[in-house]
């Protein structure tokens, strides 16, 4: 879904990364001289790390000219490249489908991670190095596994411990859409994530490949015609190593040192590898602070984000910028909070559209029935800024005596700040009862939270207060002007349809008089002659006010945040501001 302006970024990477995969496929499988392990190996990572894949390859891998493969990948920085490679395409592998599957099992946060630990070390181990590597190590399978665990071990620690953090922030943040393998941002995600998980690993990759206990880079070449295929399939491994690192090959039986000019070497089986230089003491030291940054890297983000949620309860929400997120917050919470989902929009109303209709009633029964139907609508509460709102019938208004209004209890901080209100004016039986006026107007309050391209719910928490203020869906100037003529009288009923604010309302050109508070009427002694009254959420004032004297008198709310459009004045003023235009 496109909702924000980096959806359209993430489109343009994976663009670039499936271009990036395509060129170092097209490349291996074109001549580069290395086992079909380390090629997929290295597709597989620029699939995840697109264009920074590719300068890999390209610095570290790929053969410049024929026959410089061995000499050409022989420094230690790209022998620790090659490693980190092998085992990034196994690991990330493994966590990527651990990831996506557990996100649409709806697991919670904290159970993904440990799953995606355990199939990305085993992806690693059991698949990538111990099944895929067999040919080139020799010995069998278990072997194999035996010699590669500790390795994999330390590389894959240091692997998650970036991962996981990045993962966790990044999906549990502010942008949930992140936790669901159908949205652009969740592949972005993960794409960061083995970024980062690379960086983390490659200096103890490094290490283990100076210290012998993993491989770096290889070079193997297609057999000349009659020569018998004699040997494991290696060719010249001793080529990745550079005269210097050749000082450390006593005790390794078996090899030899590469010839330069590009003369095929083969090595016995399995000379090269485990057991290396390293020390038990220096293993079992890697082993624990790797240990040590994985589990930091799963627990620590658990202190700022709640990992207790899965992907179904958080339902892909878009939290308001600046919202205060915590380890306890509820998917509940955030669902109420988050911004509404455009794709959800049922109906575009016309930007000079009004709402406040009258709804006509069917009789059923002798019953005055009013159907109204929830949906939800763009609106536009200005000519250029437009809310996706829920509205009862595209938004309206219909008519016990006196001023009410209905609203949706169902979520009221979500649904009613969205617009689920209307006014619900009562004529009384006995007419005579009624305070009369000349005019009458309805003014529905309303706020509202605009932010990027998104509508959020405003409410008096951090991050979702409102910056747009509406009097009957639109915010001054695009409110009601009113004409009126000197000597006439109107009734101005204001309705505290809005959830968090009291909004001191306030009329120019002299005093109204206020004849009806929440629905009742005051008793002529209870009258009184006011020019500002505090509408509070849920409150009604009916006032009746004179013209006096010709000229255009503000009714607006006397909070001057109030009063202005995402904090800009247009035509000296805005949000919760309209005209009587007195001739
Ligand atoms: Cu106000």
């Amino acid at each position: 879904m496109i909702a924000l302006p980096y959806d359209y970024f993430l489109i343009a990477w994976f663009v670039l990364a499936a271009g990036s995969t395509a060129y170092v496929a097209f490349d291996q499988f074109n001549g580069n001289p290395e086992p079909t392990v380390m090629k997929w190996g290295f597709i597989l990572v620029t699939l995840y790390m697109g264009p920074f894949g590719l300068l890999l390859y390209v610095l570290a891998d790929k053969e410049p000219r024929p026959g410089e493969h061995e000499h050409f990948t022989s420094p230690l920085w790209k022998q620790g490249v090659g490693s980190t490679i092998h085992c990034v395409a196994g690991d990330a592998t493994g966590i990527i489908l651990a990831a996506t599957v557990t996100a649409l099992l709806g697991l919670p946060m904290w159970i993904d991670l440990i799953v995606e630990y355990i199939a990305g070390f085993s992806f690693g181990l059991f698949i990538f190095q111990s099944l895929f590597m067999k040919k080139m190590m020799g010995g069998t399978y278990w072997e194999n596994v035996r010699k590669s665990f500790m390795p994999e071990f330390i590389s894959m620690n240091a692997m998650m411990a970036g991962m996981a953090p990045t993962m966790s922030l990044l999906m549990m943040g502010r942008d949930m859409r992140a936790m669901d393998p159908l949205e652009f941002v969740f592949w972005g995600v993960m794409s960061l994530g083995v970024m980062v998980g690379f960086t983390t690993a490659y200096p103890f990759n490094v290490w283990m490949v100076k210290k012998k206990i993993k491989h770096g880079l290889m070079t193997e070449r297609p057999e000349p015609p009659g020569q018998q295929r004699d040997m494991s399939g290696m060719k010249s491994e001793t080529g990745q190593m550079s005269d210097d690192q050749m000082s450390h090959m006593e005790g390794h039986g078996g090899q030899q040192k590469a010839k330069k000019s590009g003369e095929r070497e083969v090595s016995h089986g399995g000379g090269h590898q485990m057991g290396g230089d390293a020390t038990t003491p220096q293993l079992a030291a890697l082993a624990c602070v790797t240990s040590f940054l994985l589990i930091s890297g799963m627990v620590i983000p658990g202190f700022s984000v709640n990992l207790g949620l899965s992907a179904r309860d958080v339902d892909g929400s878009i939290m308001p910028p600046g919202m205060i997120n915590t380890f306890d917050l509820p998917g509940e919470a955030m669902k109420d909070m988050a911004a509404v989902k455009p794709r959800q929009v049922a109906y575009v109303a016309a930007p000079d559209a009004r709402g406040d209709k009258v709804l006509a009633p069917r009789i059923e029964n002798g019953v005055k029935v009013f159907d109204i139907k929830a949906e939800i609508i763009r609106w536009n509460i200005l000519p250029d800024v437009a809310v996706e709102a829920y509205a009862y019938n595209h938004e309206f208004d219909v008519g016990q005596s006196g001023t009410y209004f209905y609203h949706s209890h169902d979520h009221p901080d979500r649904q009613q700040a969205l617009g689920l209100y209307g006014a619900l004016l009562i004529a009384p039986k006995d007419p005579s009862a009624e305070v009369k006026a000349d005019l009458d107007y309805t003014i529905q309050l309303q706020e509202w939270l605009k932010r990027e391209w998104l509508t959020y719910p405003a409410m008096l928490m951090e991050g979702a207060l409102p910056n747009y203020f509406t009097i009957n869906g639109k915010a001054y100037p695009s409110t009601d002007t009113v004409a009126m003529k000197v000597g006439q009288t109107i009734k101005l009923r204001f309705i505290g349809t809005n959830n968090n604010f009291v909004h001191p309302m306030h009329v120019h050109g002299g005093p109204f008089e206020v004849v009806a508070v929440d629905g009742v009427n005051l008793k002529e002694s209870a009258r009184y002659q006011a020019d500002t009254v505090n509408v509070g959420p849920g409150q009604r004032y009916d006032v009746v006010w004179t013209a006096r004297k010709p000229g255009k008198w503000l009714v607006h709310c006397h909070i001057p945040h109030h009063t202005a459009n995402n904090n800009v004045e247009q035509h000296g003023g805005g949000g919760l501001m309209l005209v009587l235009n007195v001739q």
